[in-house]
């Protein structure tokens, strides 16, 4: 499929989505949100696709939705015809592992579905914020519930409230992102982590996302209950007989559910 607003690449098992609206600083218009479920869809069927690496351009990650779009649409619109549910709720949905990859602006929307990725891995120059109160509006694609699980009550209310940025040292030291790496290794560093994941099972790395999201969900007794199940469950695997069996013969495993 051609895409306008996005670029899609594979490298090895690595599915790389780049945002490509350098005219708006890759404001999340409905054609992109469109265009970013459609390449996401196309990982999910893609067996060659162990990780996915989601990241803009140099200067922005994402500058937040697309302001000029949003001015004109009014409530009953967007309730009967939600955007979330459409489209941009694929990221967080999205089964396989995925890496936000941020240089530059991550505002609004940006940060939103940058925190809907697995983790963040930030170069030098990320700049994060939920400006949106500036607008008049809140955030609206998770930032008022995501980023006080990723940065605490105190932090969080900072953000939301002032509208301020923050940048990719205070966004480590919070935890909202989880490395931040010289704007000249970044994008290797970042392939490196995703072939890295894409060297694994696939079937466990896919269970292992889902169970630590459900740490968010669940209460500690259910989660550790459906952590046990699951690891269990991963004994039926023949990749445990060979991740195990690798261990002990020392030699490199060779993962057949890839
Ligand atoms: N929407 C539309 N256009 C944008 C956006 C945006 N979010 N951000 C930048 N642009 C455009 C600018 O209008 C400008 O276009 P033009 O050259 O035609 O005037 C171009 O990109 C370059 O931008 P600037 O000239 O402003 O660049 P600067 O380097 O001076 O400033 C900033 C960079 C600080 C990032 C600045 O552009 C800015 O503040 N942008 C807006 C950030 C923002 O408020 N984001 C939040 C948006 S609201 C949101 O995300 C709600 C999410 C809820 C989901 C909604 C689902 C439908």
């Amino acid at each position: 499929m051609g895409y306008k607003t996005i670029q899609y690449k594979t490298e090895g098992r690595v599915g790389v989505i780049t945002l490509n609206r350098p005219e708006a600083l890759n404001a999340l218009c409905d054609e992109l949100t469109t265009e970013l479920a459609a390449a996401l869809a196309a990982c999910e069927a893609d067996d060659g696709i162990g990780c996915v690496v989601l990241t803009g351009s140099k200067k922005a990650f994402a500058a937040g939705a697309d302001i000029k779009e949003l001015q004109s649409r009014d409530m009953v619109g967007l309730y009967n015809k939600d955007p979330f549910a459409e489209t941009w709720e694929a990221v967080a949905r999205f089964r396989k592992p995925i890496i936000a990859g941020v240089s530059g602006y991550a505002l609004g929307g940006g940060c939103e579905i940058a925190m809907m990725c697995d983790f963040i891995i930030a170069s030098e120059s990320a700049k994060f914020g939920q400006p949106e109160i500036n607008l008049g509006v809140m955030p609206g694609a998770g930032g008022t519930q995501r980023l006080p699980r990723a940065i605490g009550k105190a932090k969080a209310m900072d953000m939301c409230l002032t509208g301020r940025m923050m940048d990719a040292e205070e966004a480590e030291r919070a935890g909202l992102v989880s490395r931040v790496v010289p704007a000249d290794d970044f994008m290797d560093v970042v392939m490196e982590a995703a072939e890295s994941i894409a060297a694994k099972s696939l079937p466990v790395a896919m269970m292992t996302k889902e169970t630590v999201n459900r740490s968010f969900e669940i209460g500690l007794t259910e989660g550790v209950r459906f952590e046990r199940r699951v690891f269990m469950s991963q004994f039926a695997l023949e990749d445990q007989k060979e991740g195990m069996a690798a261990f002990a013969e020392k030699r490199a495993a060779h993962f057949k559910h890839r």
